[in-house]
């Protein structure tokens, strides 16, 4: 990076701006807030509708332009004094159904600082800055997870993805239309549109950065995720005149089949992981033997050819599972192992070793997500990388989810130097 870049960069960074950031948390957190300090604002619900209008304010504030495309993703554009393609930096602001202050909040808001910074520096940058919001990232309420991003970079078709439904049969094209009515006075734009560059700044939501004793994390790469759909259908029946030999229990077949998925997942690989995280069970009652089930697999792995492997396992326990009922499997997420771009990596690692040290520290840890982010699919897309900072006790998709002030602030420095460093 040339001296004048370098320097200017700087600039931006020594802007950012601690109370700014702070309070902008605790602002967006309010949308969805919870008593016990968590957030609920899962994708396209009210609050999340509310969020994304206080972002479009904040947005309008600090001078940008802002759209919005058909799948609901918003862009908040600070100009550049040439017609390029813009340097994105963003993420998702829906969260789990118990969810904490900063899993993709924190990285909308360090966007929208990164903007007040260049701001205030008055700098110019040849390329355009955008700040993103995506929709539906967490997955939960209407799956599968990161629909805005995948759906931007055409990855996924759209038309699909509104037929997906919640709990209560909203369906995801109802939710959407719903919230796109709400931006009339949004323009529009189109899906898909050329990109220089995209950063992502997140939480690390595990353990790594933590234990490294490091505030900052250069990511290079995001292991592969499967999501599935495990049905079991029995026979509901009276739980008291059913002798045991004539059930067709899906709670028994169900969890039989977590058991051994379970040990089986701890024999394919060793950083294989397996939750089965959301159950429905019909019809629900003490003395009622469960005539269905319905429960999900999340699979994760480094490995590709080692989801492949579970993927067989999988399939072969629960459809041949040996019991009077019958099960079937549908997969309906599935994004291979992602790796970062070199030259975004370097800009990235730069930033953060820079900002690290001129803190005390030592250079950024380097490390792979365990979790997933709209960055797995903006990589097919442009050339992309992420910046993590640490979360307490590794504790994240909780009410808990945590960070110290001082690594969110350097954060969102070393966010502004990479960004800076890419749009001069
Ligand atoms: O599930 C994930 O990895 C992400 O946090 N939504
Ligand atoms: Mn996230
Ligand atoms: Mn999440």
């Amino acid at each position: 990076m040339n001296e004048e870049i370098a320097a200017i960069a700087w600039q931006a960074t020594s802007a950012v701006d601690h109370d700014r950031v702070q309070s902008r948390i605790a602002e967006l957190a309010r949308f969805g807030g919870r008593s016990d300090g968590g957030v609920a604002r899962e994708t396209l619900s009210s609050v999340d509708r509310a969020a994304r209008r206080f972002l479009v304010e904040q947005a309008r504030a600090l001078g940008c332009d802002v759209a919005v495309d058909d799948c609901g993703n918003l862009f908040f554009r600070r100009p550049g004094t040439e017609a390029l393609p813009p340097v994105l930096t963003g993420s998702h602001a829906d969260t789990q159904p118990v969810g904490g202050k900063l899993d993709g909040a924190y990285g909308v808001i360090a966007g929208l600082e990164v903007i007040a910074a260049l701001n205030d520096a008055g700098i110019r940058t040849r390329r355009p800055v955008e700040v993103v919001a995506w929709t539906n990232e967490e997955g939960c309420r209407f799956g599968p997870g990161a629909m805005g991003s995948s759906a931007f970079v055409g990855a996924a078709d759209l038309t699909e993805y509104r037929k997906s439904t919640d709990g209560h049969g909203v369906t995801f094209g109802e939710a959407l239309d719903e919230a796109l009515a709400e931006m009339a006075d949004v323009r529009r734009c189109p899906m898909g549109t050329p990109l220089s560059a995209y950063v992502e700044l997140h939480i690390e939501q595990g353990p790594v950065l933590e234990q490294a004793g490091l505030p900052l994390g250069v990511v290079t790469g995001i292991q592969g995720v499967r999501w599935y759909r495990a049905t079991c259908l029995g026979q509901a029946s009276h739980a008291g005149t059913t002798p045991m030999e004539r059930r067709a229990d899906a709670i028994v077949a169900a969890t039989g089949m977590v058991q051994r998925l379970n040990e089986a997942a701890a024999q394919v690989h060793p950083a294989l992981r397996v939750t089965m995280g959301s159950w429905v069970v019909e019809p629900n009652s003490i003395n009622t033997i469960a005539g269905k089930v319905v429960f999900t697999v999340d699979a994760r792995c480094p490995d590709d050819a080692a989801l492949d492997r579970f993927e067989e396992i999988l399939n072969r326990t629960v459809t041949a599972w040996d019991w009077r009922g019958e099960a079937t499997l549908d997969r309906f997420f599935c994004k291979a192992p992602t790796i970062f771009h070199a030259s975004v990596l370097e800009v990235v690692a730069q930033a953060c070793d820079e900002v690290s040290k001129q803190a005390g520290f030592d250079a950024a840890v380097r490390l792979s997500s365990g979790a997933f982010h709209d960055a797995m699919y903006m990589a097919q897309h442009c050339p992309s990388a992420m910046i993590f900072v640490p979360s307490i006790a590794g504790i994240s998709h909780n009410a808990a989810e945590a960070t110290a002030p001082e690594p969110l602030t350097l954060g969102v420095r070393a966010l502004a130097h990479a960004v800076a460093s890419l749009a001069l």
